[in-house]
């Protein structure tokens, strides 16, 4: 006898896909994608497609781990909540809250497993929390400045583009749900273009291709934006809703067209090909979200509004900025609000930490992240980890950053949370559900802290069941519209507060009520790099959730690159990658439609392994929101000579 059970996907992608699973004795024995999601659309990406090997993984844990003389040793609950309690208490009496910190990544985007950590720490201080974010910081900082918000209208508005700019997005692999909406709307005309240096599969869907410099974006903005202001197509309306039009035009004659086209070593005629596309929208840029993690990603973000915005592709059907949606407002907050004592910048997570001072970071608690893998300059992270007094990791694997823990606490997967969840890639909202309880030994991030705060005598920490804080969070907003947790559990509903077309009426929450145009230049990043002449591109790979790989991690990095850019290097060679900060060692894959410039690894190798690329990525922020520039290594392959 088989039964379907459905829930969606709580994993860190835009989609947020309704995943329908099989289940046989009490075990779940296939997954395919929701028929009835309008996003999903019947189907699964790789990943998840796979996910069965990770909730069946023979390493999953299933005990909590306490470090005793230096190695990780399965113990009961009782005995690791009781060892962190105790340590907890201690530190908190000596050194103050401040001497806490609770991180938290996106392993999942449920909205109670993210809050249940976050009122646990805010109720226990507050404690020192992360500070920016390293994911879309720079890009949604950008957004907020010129249009009040960093949101998006219905994803199903791009089927009445005439022209949609994927500038620095790979939907086939970082979300492929959109590629059935780009595949309607060039049913009904509409031209897709790519602007990317790196030559991924996109291009496969796209009419075409614009292969600039990396981070020539902001360049290439200024040339299009010139060539508008020259042919006269500025919306003759736009004084009306734009702040800046003067200072923007400015900006834009700082260089000619020539000289902007040389800088993002992109042609003339392809600039004006892009600026005509603009003029005859309605135009949607779909901005990447990876387009932010450069050292002037929020620069470049603010020339793509600017550039919607004057020609008139802002508040009207088909048209517009896409680069976040906006997936928590709907939902309550269980959290008070209270200010912590500090922050960490995520960015500089290692650093920070190391140099914090009055009181030292004593303890750090880790919840759904894999900093040492995932952030960069992954020395300084494991080092800071390594020299804290205790360091709680919630997973259910054994990390690279929890290998490294005091206490390793294991959690629930995506197929056993009981959740709530919105997208940032689209305006469906949503309930996950257990399909399968999880294994005995397991417990979910709410339970954990519920069984702490027992502990720490934090009375004050909601004890009830995680469908009872589903219900309080959804009647705080979401109630007051007529969706009730049932009708989330049924399936997903459009965002009631979400509009269809954002911005309609050139209306926009800023405080004069128009869009605010970039004014300044940034600081422009050296064209080329005589010592290290390849920029590092490490981007998200169809088979993995950054450190999660579906199947096994790589045990030897793939490093790709044009061939006359390899050193001499052939195809398959064993090579060092080096950049400024450190090297790694990598094989070569050559691959001729590759800028000579760049070179490609995968995001999410593993730092034991010594194939992250945040072990050669040195850490420093983005011009605006505290992001990373991730993207703005500098690298060289030498000869393997080991
Ligand atoms: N399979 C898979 N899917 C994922 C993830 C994953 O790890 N694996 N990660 C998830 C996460 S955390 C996120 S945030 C999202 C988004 O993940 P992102 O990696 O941000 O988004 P993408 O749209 O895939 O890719 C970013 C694109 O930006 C391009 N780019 C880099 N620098 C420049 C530049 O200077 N100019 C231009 N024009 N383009 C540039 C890269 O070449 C790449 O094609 O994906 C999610 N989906
Ligand atoms: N070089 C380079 N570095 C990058 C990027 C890049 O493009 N290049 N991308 C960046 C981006 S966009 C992002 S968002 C970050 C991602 O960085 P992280 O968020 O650290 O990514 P993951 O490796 O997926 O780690 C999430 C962890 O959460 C665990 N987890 C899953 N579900 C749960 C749960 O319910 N509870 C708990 N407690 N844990 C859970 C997973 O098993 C996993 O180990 O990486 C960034 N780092
Ligand atoms: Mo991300």
């Amino acid at each position: 006898m088989s039964e379907i059970r459905r829930t969606l996907c709580n994993r860190d992608c835009p989609d947020a896909c309704g995943i329908e699973a099989t289940i046989e004795a009490g075990r779940i024995v296939k997954l395919r994608g929701e028929r009835a999601h309008p996003v999903t659309d019947g189907f699964l990406c790789f990943r998840t497609n796979q996910f069965l090997r990770s909730q069946y993984a023979p390493d999953r844990l299933t005990a909590p781990l306490l470090r005793k003389d230096g190695h990780l040793e399965p113990v009961t609950w009782h005995e690791a909540l009781g060892f962190i309690a105790e340590r907890l208490l201690a530190i908190r009496a000596e050194s103050g809250p401040a001497a806490i910190l609770h991180y938290r990544s996106g392993g999942t985007l449920g909205i109670v497993a993210s809050q249940a950590s976050e009122l646990f720490f805010e109720q226990f201080g507050p404690t020192a929390v992360k500070r920016g974010d390293i994911c879309t910081g720079a890009g949604e900082a950008a957004q907020e400045a010129d249009f009040g918000v960093s949101d998006s209208g219905e994803l199903r508005e791009l089927e009445r583009a005439r022209h949609v700019l994927l500038w620095g997005k790979n939907v086939v692999t970082s979300s492929p749900h959109t590629i059935p909406v780009l595949k309607r709307a060039q049913a009904n005309g509409a031209k897709l273009v790519m602007i990317d240096p790196v030559h991924h599969r996109s291009r496969e869907l796209c009419d075409t291709y614009v292969q600039l410099r990396p981070a020539g974006d902001f360049a290439l903005a200024m040339g299009i934006l010139r060539l508008v202001f020259e042919h006269g197509w500025v919306a003759p309306d736009a004084e009306t809703y734009c702040q800046g039009l003067a200072g923007l035009r400015a900006l834009a004659w700082r260089k000619t067209v020539a000289e902007w086209c040389h800088d993002s070593d992109v042609s003339e005629a392809t600039a004006l090909a892009l600026a005509t596309r603009l003029h005859d929208g309605p135009t949607t840029i779909l901005v990447g979200w990876g387009m932010a993690r450069r050292a002037n990603g929020g620069a470049i973000v603010r020339a793509l509004d600017a550039l919607a915005a004057v020609t008139g592709n802002v508040g009207i059907p088909g048209a517009g900025v896409s680069y976040y949606f906006r997936r928590r407002r709907a939902f309550g907050s269980l959290l008070a609000g209270l200010e912590p004592p500090r922050t960490i910048s995520e960015p500089l997570f290692g650093h920070e930490i190391l140099a914090a001072r009055s009181p030292e970071i004593r303890a750090v608690w880790i919840t759904a992240g894999n900093p040492v893998a995932m952030l960069p300059d992954s020395r300084s992270v494991a080092q800071a980890l390594k020299t804290r007094e205790l360091v709680v990791v919630t997973d259910r694997w054994l990390s690279d950053t929890a290998a490294l823990a005091t206490v390793v606490l294991p959690v629930n997967t995506l197929l056993e949370a009981d959740d709530l969840l919105g997208a940032y890639g689209h305006h469906q909202l949503g309930a996950t559900v257990p399909v399968v309880p999880p294994p005995a030994g397991v417990k979910s991030d709410l339970e954990i802290f519920q069984a702490l705060a027992e502990r720490v005598g934090q009375r004050e920490y909601p004890q009830c069941s995680a469908r009872e804080l589903k219900e309080r969070l959804v009647s705080q907003v979401l109630l007051k519209n007529g969706i009730s947790l049932a009708t989330l559990e049924a399936g997903v509903v459009p965002n009631p507060l979400a509009a269809r077309v954002l911005f309609e009426g050139r209306k926009f929450p800023t405080a004069d009520g128009k869009v605010q145009l970039i004014t300044e230049g940034p600081c422009e990043p050296a064209l080329s790099d005589e010592a290290f002449p390849l920029w590092l591109m490490s981007l998200s790979t169809p088979k993995s959730q950054a450190s999660q790989w579906a199947k096994a991690p790589p045990e030897l990095l793939l490093a790709t690159v044009h061939p006359a850019a390899a050193n001499g290097l052939r195809h398959g060679d064993l090579a060092w990658l080096e950049s400024r900060l450190g090297r790694i060692k990598v094989q070569i894959v050559h691959d001729a439609l590759q800028r000579q410039d760049v070179l490609l690894v995968p995001k999410g190798g593993h730092y034991r392994n010594g194939c992250s690329a945040n072990a050669i990525t040195t850490a420093r922020l983005t011009d605006v929101g505290e992001g990373a520039a991730l993207y703005d290594e500098r690298v060289r392959l030498l000869a393997f000579d080991a």
